[in-house]
């Protein structure tokens, strides 16, 4: 049995991922959330006290994270400022938490020589144009867009920093867009579903022929353990499912699942620098880890996932106002 150190363990995929583990292990989870705007402890409602402890708390103080992670095993390191459209608007906590509390982990993890896995994004390797036959592989060099991707990829830099001047005992995944019940309502497919059942119309950002590459949470997270248990030290693993669709079809699907006409939904004001398309090839996740997504139909994943916006409206009701308002004023 082993104790984990999950930070970002009460948003989105860090809370599916405490899930996952307390349900298919007999491992011991302590999480690090700070409860920001996009933390819920609701998220972990449930689950087995005895292997489970929060601890509200935050990455960027030093000596929390250090006294936390001298009693952990592993280090699964989730917590961020995650939404691109928040940091065209402020920055500056995404420095504060991705570089900086990252930062903070590694020394300490340096320090107690713990086990440390890196969670990120692949929007550290920019975008691909729409007809590119390439997909991000490892070795495709870094070229972010956003303050968000920018913030990770230095993160992530940090991280492969620490492997080789400190030899810390370090893997980093780097994942395509994920979709699934807890993700917050300012992102897309959660923004969409919910404005549909508030009886707003989804709303679709420029042309909306931008490629996102989706995957299910679950199948994100069922690779993180498999690179935690299997991975070598010091190396990145893309994680992916082939999952390549633009946002007009995304859109499209949402309206049909919920019986609504096709086109029934609002073009509006584009992101600033809005990245044309993400791709993952995932090979080297297959080849030399054996992984393979359990989520082949993103159709059906889509409409488990709108279930469960439906079945927990007191769950996202008290932010949607404030969410929209924010969106309407940046023509959004
Ligand atoms: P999220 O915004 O839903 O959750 C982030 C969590 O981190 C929240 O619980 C928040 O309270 C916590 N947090 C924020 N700042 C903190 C701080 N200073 N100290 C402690 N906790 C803090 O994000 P998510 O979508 O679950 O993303 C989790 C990780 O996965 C991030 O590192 C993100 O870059 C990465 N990622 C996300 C996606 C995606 O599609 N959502 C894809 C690839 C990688
Ligand atoms: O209302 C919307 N309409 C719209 O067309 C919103 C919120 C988004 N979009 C577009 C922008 C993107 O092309 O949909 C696409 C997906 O948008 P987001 O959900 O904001 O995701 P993205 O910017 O692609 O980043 C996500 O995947 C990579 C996560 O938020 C990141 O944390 C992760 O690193």
């Amino acid at each position: 049995m082993a104790h984990l150190l999950v930070t970002g363990g009460a948003g989105f995929i860090g809370s599916n991922f405490v899930h996952s583990v307390l349900s298919d292990t007999d491992d011991r989870v302590t999480v690090l959330d700070a409860l920001t705007y996009a933390g819920d402890r609701r998220t972990l409602a449930g689950l087995p006290a005895d292997r489970l402890e929060f601890v509200h708390g935050s990455i960027a103080d030093g000596d929390l994270v250090d006294e936390l992670v001298s009693g952990a095993d592993v280090v699964v390191h989730f917590a961020a400022e995650s939404h691109n459209d928040n940091s065209l608007r402020d920055p500056r906590p995404f420095v504060d938490t991705n570089l900086v509390g990252t930062f903070n982990l590694l020394e300490s993890v340096r320090r107690h020589e713990t086990r440390f896995h890196h969670i990120s994004t692949d929007e550290v390797y920019g975008d691909l144009e729409l007809d590119d036959p390439e997909r991000f592989t490892e070795t495709t060099p870094y070229n972010p867009s956003s303050p968000y991707s920018a913030t990770k990829a230095g993160s992530d830099l940090l991280v492969r920093a620490w492997v080789r001047s400190f030899g810390i005992r370090a893997t980093l995944s780097n994942c395509s867009n994920n979709y699934g019940p807890r993700q917050h309502i300012e992102k897309f497919i959660p923004r969409q579903v919910t404005n549909l059942l508030d009886g707003r119309r989804p709303k679709l950002y420029g042309d909306g022929l931008n490629v996102r590459d989706w995957i299910h949470v679950d199948d994100h997270n069922a690779a993180v353990l498999r690179i935690i248990q299997d991975g070598q030290i010091g190396e990145t693993y893309l994680i992916g499912a082939d999952g390549e669709l633009d946002n007009r079809s995304v859109i499209e699907l949402i309206l049909e699942l919920m019986g609504h006409p096709r086109d029934a939904f609002d073009h509006v004001t584009d992101r600033a620098g809005h990245d044309r398309r993400y791709a993952i090839d995932w090979s080297r996740l297959r080849d030399e880890l054996g992984w393979q997504p359990r989520y082949r139909s993103f159709e059906e994943g889509l409409a488990r996932t709108i279930d469960w916006y439906r079945a927990n409206e007191a769950w996202w009701r008290p932010v949607k106002e404030a969410i929209e308002a924010r969106y309407a004023a940046a023509g959004q």
